[in-house]
């Protein structure tokens, strides 16, 4: 366990995610919390499973749900992540996207070992990381994440698309190289805990075996400072300090559930990031497939 004092990392803890690419488990909410957060998210997909929205469900809730559900915002801009957060990346910090990754009890759902920042057009940055929260109980039984210890001071490697139906990537992205069971370090969490990993630290994970649900967030945190290097200016909520670089445009957390004008804002950032993100993509099918 990481023990936060105060709710903050001390140095030791930087220096472990700065050495291994990724620092885990952290109780940054309780687990009262994390149990709310799940209820209100099987609310939500209960009354909008099939209420007529634009794109599929599952696309609102896998990719950007900070700009249309107001529940991804509170989580993303919830102060005892942010503390965590603010450890590694400083004061001033952006959310850029609220990820749901869930995988059904005894489904076949994985994702394959890759790195992040290979198809967000960043660039090798450290001003981007993921801080992974845990709704339900994750285990290697249910389909925990495995990160590789110090992968994150690699370049990007090489990558390839595979179609595989049961991979929760946008673009079925692998890392081109095999990763070693014995490399793989299991990120087991409870409800309420947090792993944070660095956008190159190859990372994945397996099914889930288990009769729960697997429930986790994905918020990708940013550094106002980062300048995106490919596509055009993409979009993130200022959440803690000073925001106002530039580099990206600004918007408020929704104060609705899927509000007009926040879906047409979510396929404005989704046609920027769909540019970077499926270049050269041999298969489009995804979350990130072309509206009709
Ligand atoms: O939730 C998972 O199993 C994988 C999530 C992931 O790849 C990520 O957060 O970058």
């Amino acid at each position: 366990m990481v023990e936060l004092k105060d709710g903050l990392l001390n140095d030791k803890h930087k220096d472990q995610y700065w050495n291994d690419g990724y620092l885990f488990p952290m109780q940054a909410v309780s687990r009262e919390q994390a149990q709310d957060w799940r209820n209100q998210l099987e609310a939500l997909e209960a009354k909008w499973l099939d209420n007529g929205l634009p794109l599929p469900l599952n696309t609102y809730k896998r990719v950007n749900a900070q700009c249309v559900m107001p529940l991804a915002c509170e989580i993303g801009l919830h102060p005892g992540i942010l503390d965590v957060v603010e450890g590694i990346l400083g004061p001033d910090i952006m959310l850029y996207s609220t990820e749901f990754f869930i995988k059904e009890p005894q489904t076949k759902h994985v994702v394959t070992m890759h790195q992040d920042l290979t198809y967000w057009g960043m660039g090798e940055i450290d001003g981007l990381l993921t801080a992974w929260l845990a709704l339900s109980d994750v285990t290697s039984q249910s389909g925990c994440m495995d990160f590789v210890k110090g992968s994150h001071k690699n370049p990007i490697l090489p990558h390839e698309d595979s179609s595989d139906e049961n991979n929760l990537l946008s673009r079925g992205q692998e890392i081109a190289v095999d990763v070693a069971e014995e490399d793989k370090v299991a990120v087991e969490l409870a409800p309420g805990q947090l792993s944070l990993h660095h956008g190159l630290t190859i990372h994945g994970s397996g099914p889930n075996a288990d009769n729960d649900r697997r429930i986790g967030v994905a918020i990708r945190y940013l550094s106002p400072y980062i300048k995106k290097q490919a596509g055009g200016q993409d979009y993130a909520i200022p959440a803690r300090g000073d925001c106002l670089a530039g580099n990206f445009k600004t918007y408020a957390a929704p104060d609705q559930d899927f509000a007009p004008e926040a879906l047409k804002l979510y396929n404005d950032i989704r046609d920027v990031q769909t540019a970077v993100m499926m270049a050269g993509a041999k298969d489009n099918s995804g979350i990130y497939e072309k509206v009709k």
